[in-house]
């Protein structure tokens, strides 16, 4: 593959920027506002959703990440080798999306004991890369949550247990984001449901109603940590019933003014969180998005640029929500080169919203209210097929990644050089 040369990239763009201006498109703006928007990437990406509590201990309850592609990352050190490689391909800054089994300690810490300094050496890092982190407790892959219930569990003391773990998850978000200048969002989602049709659907989400009004008692400054809730519809194992459905966290979460969390594989498969984003808005302050693709089922594949992807960022640019939608994406695919996955679903997220900003809103609403919607579907694909890829090469090359698939010459590089070289 012959690479593209500066000089064609800027001619390219050069082209497209009066292709857009005639339709009143500013692409400099257009890449400016790019540049600035964060993603949060799943730091489970990296290795499975293992996790460093216990390097023996496997992935269970309600989640599985399937293949077996060589050279995961094992220890925190190598994930975060890892995730310095795929930042280095994506353009933009961009957060850590952390999960609470990715600590380090030099014994194994019960996970109701987990405190800051377990997290010492990802605030090191991040500082040192200008990176802000979101978090996550861990409600699963835990002999307590073996029989698929935590914070709605029957049994007080596992209510408890669980209830303990993700105080201690939102102290550590607090930390986070007093130490890094930036509020992470400390997200709860817990696997509880059952496989076969529940009598009483009622009680457990009673309980887990009252288990997350103890979690989050404690005030902690929204300018450190923020709150959010995620639902989710089946899962493995909760396949008749989650008692954490979207209906009981949409309520929870206006009702108590907490983040949702909209995960894109949690719904009907032919139902999308794009349409849900605005009305989401209009009773809470900000969301989160997992945004993931889910293939027939919740099945966490790798993010492409699908119609979906693209009306979920449109939906955030036209609405203009980009300081009140925190995006974070939720995949794991264990069958290809994990930073590869990253960086593909990354840039992917990034072009979709690129391809947004590069919308002619002002002229598409015109049209809309004035009721041409002959107009509007006429526009709406033509602008389909503009030289998006030219600016988007463009954004490349201004912040110094990779432009087109030659990332995956670095890719390639980084296989033979690290990971053929991890047991
Ligand atoms: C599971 C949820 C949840 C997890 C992560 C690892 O269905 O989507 O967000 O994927 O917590
Ligand atoms: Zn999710």
């Amino acid at each position: 593959m012959v690479k593209a040369t500066e000089q064609q990239v800027i001619e390219a763009y050069t082209l497209a920027r009066d292709r857009y201006a005639g339709f009143g498109v500013d692409t400099d703006q257009a890449v400016a506002v790019l540049a600035q928007i964060p993603i949060s990437l799943h730091c489970w990406q990296g290795d499975d959703v293992g996790g460093f509590e216990d390097p023996e201990a496997g992935l269970s309850g309600g989640i599985m990440a399937t293949g077996n592609y060589p050279g995961k990352a094992r220890t925190a050190a190598e994930l975060r080798q890892d995730l310095d490689k795929a930042y280095s391909l994506i353009p933009g800054r961009h957060r850590l999306n952390l999960h609470a089994i990715y600590l380090e300690a030099d014994r194994k810490i019960p996970r109701n004991e987990i405190r800051p300094e377990h997290f010492a050496g990802w605030v090191a890092w991040a500082k040192e890369n200008n990176h802000g982190i979101d978090f996550n407790p861990t409600c699963f892959s835990h002999p307590l949550a073996a029989d698929g219930f935590t914070l709605s569990h029957q049994d007080e003391g596992i209510r408890q247990f669980w209830i303990e773990h993700c105080m201690a998850s939102r102290r550590i978000g607090a930390y986070f984001g007093r130490e890094l200048g930036t509020p992470c969002v400390t997200n709860v989602w817990i696997p509880d449901g059952m496989k076969d049709t529940p009598v009483d659907r009622l009680a457990p989400r009673q309980r887990l109603r009252e288990a997350l009004d103890a979690v989050f008692a404690e005030t902690l400054d929204p300018a450190h940590n923020l709150d959010a809730v995620e639902c989710k519809l089946f899962g493995l194992g909760s396949e008749s019933y989650v008692v954490g459905s979207h209906e009981f966290y949409m309520g929870y979460a206006i009702a108590n003014q907490k983040l949702l969390c909209l995960d894109a594989g949690h719904f009907h498969p032919t139902e999308v969180i794009s349409d849900k984003i605005s009305s989401i808005l209009t009773y809470v302050d900000e969301i989160l998005l997992h945004v993931s693709r889910g293939v027939r089922w919740d099945s966490d594949h790798v993010v492409t640029l699908t119609d979906e992807l693209q009306a979920i960022a449109q939906e955030i640019v036209r609405g203009n929500y980009l300081n009140r939608v925190h995006i974070g994406l939720d995949f794991f695919d264990a069958s290809i080169n994990r930073i590869a996955a990253w960086t593909i679903g990354t840039r992917n997220a990034l072009r979709a919203l690129l391809l947004a900003l590069l919308e002619p809103i002002d002229l598409l609403r015109d049209l809309e209210n004035s009721g041409d919607y002959t107009g509007r579907l006429a526009l709406l694909e033509e602008l389909k097929g503009l030289p998006f890829g030219a600016v988007w090469d463009y954004h490349c090359l201004q912040q110094d990644v990779p432009i087109g698939v030659s990332f995956m010459d670095e890719i390639r590089a980084y296989e033979s050089d690290v990971l053929s070289q991890r047991g």
